[in-house]
């Protein structure tokens, strides 16, 4: 293992179309975070790159939609998000974008490089073309019927039914889903990059070389490298995005996945002039933090283009994220299916670090997780309140009621409290054994044992009892009970720095380092300051809203996709009249023997009393309806149901997902009234 001298972060620059939610937290920007505070608490020489993506097409549709320029999109969303992170903590030396004039330098002079020196492969082949946008399309923006399955929603990449791998050309019938347009085939120049060539280079560097990576990473990859690696266009026909730098190359600018990852080079040059050293020396460590659907632009494409280019270090490692769900359904931008941070802050004011406890301790390392809000609840409850919280807090409320703020000298340190202390440093190596190969649960979880054995000391010992009795004691406990609280305060900083920050000050180590922490942090004598409360419990009530606000977003999304029947052929007035529909009352109900879904219904109808079977056991109980008024048609020819005859029929409405439910008169009416 190569010793490195610095460390140059990487965060996915999330897509400037919508804002951040915490599926991007707990898969990208948390882990990134604890993994650069940890480094910079060492002192280790680190930098922490991101910014926003801001090109493709996902944004020039927005930005068509809304009848904006794309310009309008990425801006407005780039300051929502740029501020979030700030909010939330994440300290990200550069927040930059790739709009930028120096963005857009960097990457076409990449491109220029790998141009003249002949590293890509120039093509000319027809792809479909939306007459009516004016615009070619991308693959998963062509829809039409799977030429193995039927499936008439294929897309242009894949079937979702059948799940066969597509090109849009083998689409029958494609259609633009932009326009609804049929598509014409027409002729057009790209540049690829021959991914084929870089593949047994490729081959050693990560199934050789790299054989620590995660087992969702190194297994993509390899399942990549087995099909086979075929060249890759590296522009696209949009008006959108870096131009191409090369001449004869109008209306063409670099694929998104090309300019997005140089994105972190550009974000490193703006940041400082020693860019160079961070991107080009060989003791430098890069780690490309990511969600799993990133995983081969990162392991595959841009480690080719920067062989390709030459004079760049490749990522170390690239410790990518599953998925967070939530509440057991998938995150959804379009369906507003997620808790989106902007607004998390806005609900929860200085509660960052409840979240990023909450989203540390069920992070999706190994494979897809979930968030509700109820185990929000009881995590910052149960945990940080009742563990951390009051840990802390007790330590500090009696070092200043006994001893007027000052760290008490020790008198007789037991087996019991140098084990107690010895803590410290198995949980200091725990914690820094886990981060080193990206487990940040598993370092939060030895965090948080600390605080619990810190916890259970205090409960044990009890030096509010002890204090009347055998004050000596007292003093070495609360030496012990402070020297946990100091270590809990130093090593939980990559994980909570808000909380930290204030710990630091009620403690008053304003300056401490990682390699500080050892036994003996907070020295005799040592004067602390006022303690406050570290955490506060969240109420029922708050997060009920929060479920109420989910449950709304699914109302909106089933009223969105509500799909209304279309109109019967026209009847004439006369056809009309011949309807004899009356308000009855039912008198009696039951279900009918062996049936599910029918129930026999006297009813009142005003002229007589009669029976009819109808098929909404489902959803009413027999002893719910009776004395209801509900319209019957009358002169329906009897039919028999399972051997009883129904003589009506009851008029029900009927939803989309085929629930049904009386149509009545809104106040009582005689019964036998006409409906007509
Ligand atoms: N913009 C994020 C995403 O796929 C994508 C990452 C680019 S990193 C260079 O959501
Ligand atoms: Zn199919």
């Amino acid at each position: 293992m190569p010793e490195f001298k610095r460390y140059l972060v990487t965060s996915a620059l999330p897509y400037a179309n919508g804002p951040v939610h915490i599926g991007h937290l707990a898969g990208v920007y948390i882990p990134s975070d604890i993994y650069v505070r940890y480094l910079r608490l060492k002192e280790k020489d680190v930098i922490s790159v991101c910014g926003s993506d801001e090109h493709g097409v996902p944004i020039t549709l927005k930005a068509k939609k809304e009848g904006v320029s794309p310009q309008e999109i990425v801006d407005r969303y780039h300051n929502i998000i740029k501020k979030s992170f700030e909010d939330f903590g994440i300290a990200f030396d550069i927040y930059s974008r790739t709009s930028n004039k120096i963005h857009y330098e960097t990457a076409s002079g990449f491109f220029k490089k790998l141009y003249d020196a002949g590293k890509f492969i120039e093509k000319t082949t027809e792809q479909y073309y939306d007459t009516q946008g004016n615009q070619f399309l991308a693959d998963r923006y062509i829809k039409g019927t799977c030429p193995k399955c039927g499936y008439e929603e294929a897309y242009g990449d894949q079937c979702e039914k059948c799940g066969s791998a597509l090109s849009p050309t083998d689409l029958i019938n494609p259609k633009s889903t932009i326009s609804g347009a049929e598509l014409s085939l027409k002729e057009t120049k790209h540049w690829y990059l021959p991914l084929d060539k870089h593949e047994p280079f490729l081959r050693k560097w990560i199934l050789e070389d790299h054989k620590e990576w995660k087992p969702n990473v190194y297994g993509q990859c390899k399942s990549w490298l087995d099909n086979g690696l075929q060249p890759r266009a590296v522009s696209r026909d949009l008006d959108w995005g870096v131009p191409v730098p090369v001449e004869n190359a109008e209306g063409k600018v670099l694929y998104v996945w090309f300019d997005a990852p140089i994105g972190y080079i550009s974000a490193t040059k703006e940041l400082t002039p020693e860019w160079e050293k961070y991107w080009k020396s060989k003791d430098t460590k890069l780690v490309h933090f990511i969600g799993k659907d990133n995983i081969v632009f990162h392991c595959i494409i841009f480690p080719a283009m920067l062989k390709a280019e030459g004079s760049y270090i490749l990522p170390d490692n690239v410790p990518a994220n599953a998925f967070l769900n939530l509440e057991n359904d998938k995150i959804s931008t379009s369906k507003n299916w997620a808790v989106w941070l902007h607004e998390y802050l806005e609900d929860f004011k200085d509660k960052q670090d409840v979240l990023r406890y909450v989203l540390t301790a069920n992070a999706p390392e190994t494979k897809d997780n979930n968030f509700t809000w109820k185990n929000f609840q009881e995590r910052n409850n149960g945990e940080l309140v009742a563990i951390l919280g009051n840990f802390v807090n007790r330590t500090l409320v009696l070092t200043k009621k006994y001893y007027d703020k000052k760290i008490p000298l020790p008198d007789k340190i037991s087996e019991n409290d140098k084990n107690i202390l010895e803590k410290i440093l198995k949980t200091k190596k725990d914690i820094e054994e886990n981060i080193k190969v990206y487990k940040f649960r598993d370092a939060l979880r030895a965090y948080m044992n600390l605080a619990r054995v810190g916890n259970k000391y205090l409960a044990d010992e009890e030096p509010w009892k002890q204090i009347k009795t055998n004050p000596d004691r007292v003093k070495t406990i609360m030496y012990v009970a402070s020297q946990l609280t100091a270590a809990l305060t130093i090593l939980g900083e990559p994980f909570l720095p808000f909380t930290s920050k204030k710990l630091r000050k009620m403690i008053n180590l304003p300056d401490a380092k990682w390699e500080d922490v050892d036994l003996g942090i907070t020295k005799p004598g040592h004067k602390i300051n006022e303690p406050e409360l570290l955490f506060e419990k969240i109420e029922d009530k708050e997060i009920e809203y929060q479920i109420n606000k989910l449950l709304k977003t699914k109302e909106d999304n089933k009223k969105e996709t509500v799909e209304l029947k279309p109109i019967k052929e026209m009847i004439s007035f006369d056809d009309f009249q011949k309807l004899d529909i009356r308000v009855a009352t039912i008198i009696d109900a039951e279900k009918v023997p062996k049936t599910k879904k029918l129930l026999k219904l006297t009813l009142d109808t005003g002229i007589d009393k009669r029976i009819v079977v109808s098929g909404i056991a489902e959803f009413y109980k027999p002893e719910e309806i009776i004395g209801k008024q509900v319209q019957v048609l009358v002169n329906l020819a009897p039919r028999k149901l399972k051997g009883i005859e129904s003589q009506g029929m009851i008029l029900m409405a009927e939803d989309s997902e085929g629930k049904l439910c009386f149509v009545s008169p809104e106040e009582k009416i005689e019964t036998g009234s006409m409906i007509s």
